[in-house]
């Protein structure tokens, strides 16, 4: 997969060389990019913003300037009809206005083969831009990453392109580890894991997961996650399908 990440602040994702996206983009896995905005300004000041139409505070990032990029970066939009192969990338907007960002947009935009991820600072970027790349016909998601505001779309793409990343096929060693995860699959929290030594500073590992009996351990573990989402998240309770529920899974 290849992904472009455009932003004033090229050295917020230097976070992106470490780790398993970093090694992914060392195996060829990943072919990460990062731009500057300011590489698509004319003037001399490099200016990507300007104040608002319609009065207000702040400053709003010029439609000219993102569109020189996007246009480099973007490829030709997706042609129509079913049997066709989409050509082209998904735009990745950054926004505390956005749909807010899960587990389900990370697999959707794994499947992609490209990715433009656009940061934007101060106000935001003008609205035409994403009119503009929707209208040619490609993919577009604005993507808030929770109910808090940032300074800016980096740290989001930095959890967007970690949590799409680590969904490429090779990325990460034990496949299993994609399944048995929290806001995997079972619509679950993850269960409370432990390790030597069995007991540490008085508190002692729970005496099921020493005891060898493979059945229990996969009760208490059930139980444990129910129990956690129930507390935690009863948002993500509710909205499990009664059919994943077994019975003695209604007694918790
Ligand atoms: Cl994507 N951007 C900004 N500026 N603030 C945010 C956000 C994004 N997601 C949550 N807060």
């Amino acid at each position: 997969m290849r992904i472009d990440v455009v932003t004033i602040f090229p050295d917020y994702l230097a976070a992106l060389d470490l780790s398993l996206v970093g090694k992914a983009r060392r195996t060829g896995l990943l072919d990460l990019r990062v731009h500057d905005l300011r590489d698509w300004t004319t003037d001399r000041h490099r200016t990507v913003d300007d104040t608002p139409f319609g009065g207000g505070a702040g400053m709003v990032m010029r439609p000219d300037v993102w569109g020189r990029a996007l246009d480099d970066l973007m490829g030709e939009p997706p042609v129509g009809g079913p049997d066709e192969v989409p050509a082209g990338a998904h735009l990745v907007v950054p926004t505390p206005s956005g749909e807010v960002f899960t587990q389900r947009h990370a697999e959707r935009l794994a499947g992609a083969d490209h990715l433009v991820v656009a940061c934007g600072r101060y106000e935001g970027i003008d609205a035409r831009v994403v009119e503009h790349y929707r209208a040619a016909g490609h993919p577009v998601s604005e993507l808030s990453i929770g109910d808090y505001v940032l300074n800016g779309g980096e740290v989001a793409a930095l959890v967007m392109v970690e949590a799409v990343g680590r969904l490429l096929p090779g990325v990460v060693g034990n496949p299993h580890s994609l399944v048995e995860e929290s806001h995997g699959a079972a619509g679950l929290l993850e269960y409370p894991v432990y390790t030597k030594p069995p007991a540490w500073a008085g508190h002692d590992v729970p005496d099921v997961l020493l005891s060898g009996h493979h059945g229990r351990v996969e009760r208490w573990r059930r139980d444990q996650a129910l129990e956690r989402t129930a507390r935690r998240r009863p948002d993500m309770l509710a909205a499990l399908e009664p059919a994943v529920l077994d019975r003695r899974d209604r007694e918790v």
